[in-house]
């Protein structure tokens, strides 16, 4: 059977980074790509950054592999989780021997809720002097969270998980995402803890070695998630997956990277693991994991790029990797 996915290469240097994840994954498995469009170029060209043939492909895909967005993230990226669902972004931050790690035991997930909170998109500006966001969090959205937390630790390998969360400041949002989750956690038998996002923050990077899986609001997500990418060599590691309940997409955690589009030495890595991620999700087990164990060969002892410390460009990374399958 020939798989059909969605690539949506984005801006920056998602244009660089997917068609090597692209190539890897034609190594792997009999696949056809479906190209759309979406962000910071196309809305100069046609005015939207999300055309609605690109919005309805996600939305009926089984999986969609997407790049980066730059200034239209907010218009690209929040609609496409839209589009497929997506309660919950997972995150993986792991060290890898071979990489010049600043916390190299690092190894921590993050399932970060993927609908609300402070993304939720209500902003306003009232006047010259004031703007203001508001913060939503439903309880039903913390409990699709809180239930697919408890399915994923069911493994041997966790022993529950950490929420993080503000909720001795923001008591009413935080406070009921905090209560729904631990709620749902009882009532699975699931170990559960928490601590505040901030004095995560200082612990983390102290000693990273005290969490694995760890549940948190959607802004919390994001920032700690890139936090954890500084412990483990930087954000060219860290992939994700946006999962709902009928399909998926699938991005790295980095963005467009003004500073190095162009150029051809972007790390492919984040868009090859998060390949990975999709390959587990569409039932190719045993491709998912030849590629993260060509990933973590590479990484071991291989060709990579200037931000490991090597200098390679982004081809000749992916091209070791795909040596290696
Ligand atoms: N590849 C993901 C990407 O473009 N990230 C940039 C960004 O601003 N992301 C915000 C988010 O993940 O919510």
């Amino acid at each position: 059977m020939t798989e059909e996915i969605v690539v949506i290469p984005g801006d920056g240097i998602g244009k660089e980074v997917i068609p090597e994840a692209k190539r890897v994954v034609e190594s792997v498995i009999d696949v056809t790509f479906i190209e759309a469009d979406a962000g910071d170029a196309v809305k100069e060209e046609t005015g939207t950054a999300l055309p609605q043939e690109t919005y309805d492909l996600a939305a009926s895909a089984d999986a969609t592999l997407f790049g980066a967005a730059g200034e239209t993230a907010a218009d690209v990226i929040l609609p496409l989780r839209d589009a497929v669902g997506s309660f919950v972004n997972i995150r993986p931050a792991k060290a890898y021997p071979g990489v010049d790690a600043l916390r190299p035991e690092t190894d921590l997930v993050f399932l970060r809720e993927n609908t609300e909170g402070v993304y939720s998109g209500h902003e306003d500006r009232l006047s010259d002097d004031l703007s203001t966001l508001t913060r939503v969090v439903t309880t039903s959205a913390s409990e699709a969270l809180a239930a697919f937390a408890c399915d994923y630790v069911s493994g041997e390998e966790h022993d529950g998980f950490t929420i993080a969360h503000k909720a001795n400041v923001m008591r009413e949002t935080d406070g009921r995402f905090r209560d729904a989750v631990v709620s749902v956690a009882k009532e699975n038998d699931v170990p559960v803890d928490e601590v505040l996002m901030d004095a995560f923050a200082t612990r983390v990077c102290l000693d990273p070695t005290q969490f694995d899986v760890i549940v948190c609001p959607n802004l919390a997500g994001d920032v700690l998630s890139d936090l954890a990418a500084g412990l483990v060599g930087g954000l060219g590691l860290l992939p994700s997956a946006n999962v709902g309940t009928d399909r998926a997409l699938f991005e790295p955690v980095h963005g467009t990277a003004p500073d190095i589009a162009g150029n051809g030495i972007a790390n492919p890595t984040a868009t090859i693991l998060s390949a990975a991620m999709m390959l587990e999700y569409l039932g190719y087990e045993t491709e998912s994991n030849a590629v993260n164990d060509a990933v973590e060969a590479v990484l071991s002892d291989g060709p990579r790029t200037g931000d490991l410390g090597g200098n390679a460009t982004t081809t000749e990374m992916t091209d070791a990797i795909i040596n290696h399958l």
